[in-house]
């Protein structure tokens, strides 16, 4: 389930958005987006907070706290209506669009009364923009893919989104008498980036008790279809769920069954087939007779077909069956395998929390070491300078070592320039224990241009890790264009490994970047780019797409003990074999 810190943070982003649109006070919005996300990362659940309490979290003040009170007791927000009101519903729609922004919107609205995504669409193709400032070739064309990435992600939600209200209901569900087992199936626990609807399993004796259970949760808006094996609910937030019940002596094949991929078991039940046996969701049986051989559990299942078990994250038909089939099945790295955390930020720039609440709280989760890398000087907004960062590096020595001996690594997330050059002198940069080095601007170099720009980035001793590769953001976003090949070629050669950001709207590189990457003998690092305390929590959303880019503990360097770590660090070349 969502907690009231994040609605609250989408309601004060909504509200800075609507400040902007209207013409209003810049600083003013500025400052609603910050509260937004000081509230988003904030650690407690702020409905038990008062407003003294609210006004303890950085960047809210009294008139902000006054809203969020408002908003937890009535759920709604009356100046937030207000400005909701002032802007049409077409409006509204045309926001939505992830690379067009508000403020162009409500240009288009004005200018040329344009109201809805389809006018606009229209309006591109018929070259009615061409007069408008600000609406150049290059921009029309980010707008329309724009517009089909939104069509694209259409109805599908956020993994992380879907994780959370998936999990809210398998605990809820968990606690009806009765319940053997739950969990979710389907994309989810595959962990694909996207999710099109929950599917959750209950194995009982009985299913009514279940199927009442979910239509009654407060989260439930609304039930769909309601029947003895299969009920479908659609939750206040528009994300459709389906409940399973299973007999138990059904679960492994039930649960087989419904994890998928589609693609995936279709190969399966062609291996039973084989054998004169058939897979159904129900267990797997002899066709003549009828007699079940397997059904339990899902290791069973694999395990009459001549398969091991399969770990859910590989399930998408990309040749694991041959590979288990040859005994040759990856053994994917687990959140358990990851030694550290090699990008991740502080309030010193754009984080929320202060050096120390970072270092004690990836120290909670049994890191051997981490890294703080806060963002270098050509990123102006952050305003870093020499000294600050000089600072940061005195205390995080004097916090060396102090928490289970956890070692702590003084880095940076440096920029990539047009040209593929960095921050800092090298002098400097020889200060830092490991350097990130990612992409902030520039989004639109040529092809040629920008895959020099990151292979020269790659052949720069100082830099360890590419952050962030693609820069793409889900659904809003594309990845910029390069020769891919080409830089994981360079990422091999030189010794730099690529990132995995494991934030949930990013996942860059994503499993297929990944696995294209892994056929160059490419290294990489899976880490959270963490700006709160409760981003270090996204490491598992990082290590999901690592094994869907079927990476072991080999490929990735923060698995590895911090003395082979190091060695990958100084880049002497070659020195990513071993
Ligand atoms: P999604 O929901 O689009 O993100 O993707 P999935 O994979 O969760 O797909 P979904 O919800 O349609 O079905 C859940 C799983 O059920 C799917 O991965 C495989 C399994 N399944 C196998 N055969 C069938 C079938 O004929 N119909 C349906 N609905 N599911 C099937
Ligand atoms: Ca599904
Ligand atoms: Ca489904």
């Amino acid at each position: 389930m969502a907690r009231p810190n994040d609605e609250v943070e989408a309601l004060l982003q909504e509200y800075a958005d609507l400040i902007a649109i209207t013409g209003g006070d810049a600083f003013k919005a500025r400052a609603y987006e910050k509260a937004a996300r000081a509230i988003g990362g904030h650690p407690a659940d702020i409905s038990h907070l008062d407003a003294g309490q609210l006004r303890d979290i950085p960047n809210v003040g009294r008139s902000i706290a006054e809203k969020v009170i408002e908003y937890l007791r009535t759920g709604t927000v009356t100046a937030v209506e207000e400005r909701r009101a002032k802007i049409p519903a077409g409006v509204r729609e045309l926001i939505t669009i992830p690379t067009l922004g508000p403020k162009r919107a409500m240009r288009l609205y004005e200018d040329l009364h344009i109201s809805s995504v389809s006018e606009l669409t229209a309006a591109i193709e018929a070259d009615a923009l061409h007069d408008l400032k600000g609406f150049g070739e290059k921009t029309q064309e980010n707008i329309l893919h724009g517009i089909t990435l939104m069509q694209q992600s259409g109805d599908r939600i956020p993994l992380h989104l879907a994780m959370d209200a998936a999990e809210g209901i398998v605990a809820e569900l968990s606690r009806v008498s009765g319940c053997r087992r739950c969990t979710y199936a389907g994309s989810l626990r595959r962990m694909r980036e996207t999710i099109g609807d929950i599917d959750v399993l209950v194995a009982a004796k009985r299913s009514a008790p279940f199927m009442e259970a979910l239509g009654a949760l407060p989260s439930t808006a609304e039930v769909i279809a309601h029947g003895e094996k299969k009920t479908s609910i659609r939750t206040t937030k528009g994300v459709q769920v389906d409940l399973r019940v299973l007999p138990p002596e059904s679960w492994g094949a039930g649960l087989q069954y419904f994890t998928g991929s589609k693609a995936h078991n279709i190969r399966t039940r062609t291996i039973a087939v084989r054998q004169g046996l058939k897979l159904s969701e129900y267990g797997l049986f002899e066709v003549d007779g009828g007699a079940s051989v397997a059904s339990r559990t899902e290791e069973e299942v694999y395990a009459r077909l001549g398969l091991p078990w399969i770990p859910p994250t590989l399930r998408e038909d990309r040749g694991e069956i041959q590979a288990a089939l040859r005994g040759e099945l990856p053994d994917v790295v687990t959140e358990h395998g990851i030694r550290g955390d090699l990008h991740t930020h502080t309030d010193l720039t754009d984080g929320l929390a202060p050096l120390e609440e970072m270092v004690a709280a990836a120290a909670e989760r049994g890191y051997a070491y981490y890294a703080v890398t806060d963002h270098a000087p050509n990123l102006y907004m952050q305003r870093m300078t020499d000294e600050k960062i000089l600072a940061q590096r005195e205390r995080l020595r004097e916090l060396d070592g102090r928490h289970h001996g956890m070692r702590l690594l003084h880095g940076t997330e440096l920029n990539i320039g047009p040209d593929g050059d960095v921050d800092w002198p090298e002098d400097f940069l020889d200060g830092f224990d490991i350097c990130v080095a990612a992409l902030h601007s520039h989004f639109d170099l040529d092809r040629g241009t920008m895959t020099r720009r990151l292979v020269r980035a790659c052949e720069n001793p100082h830099v360890h890790i590419i952050g962030h590769p693609t820069t793409r953001l889900i659904g809003k976003r594309p990845g910029v264009d390069a020769d891919w090949d080409e830089v994981f070629a360079a990422c091999a050669r030189t010794g730099t490994a690529l990132e995995i950001n494991a934030q949930p709207d990013r996942l860059d590189l994503c499993d297929e970047d990944i696995l294209r990457a892994k056929e160059h003998g490419t290294k990489f690092a899976v880490d959270t780019d963490a700006h709160s305390v409760l981003h270090l929590a996204h490491l598992r959303y990082g290590v999901a797409t690592a094994q869907r880019g079927w990476l072991t503990p080999e490929d990735i360097i923060n698995t590895w003990p911090l003395r082979r770590l190091r060695g990958f660090l100084r880049k002497t070349g070659g020195s990513g074999h071993r």
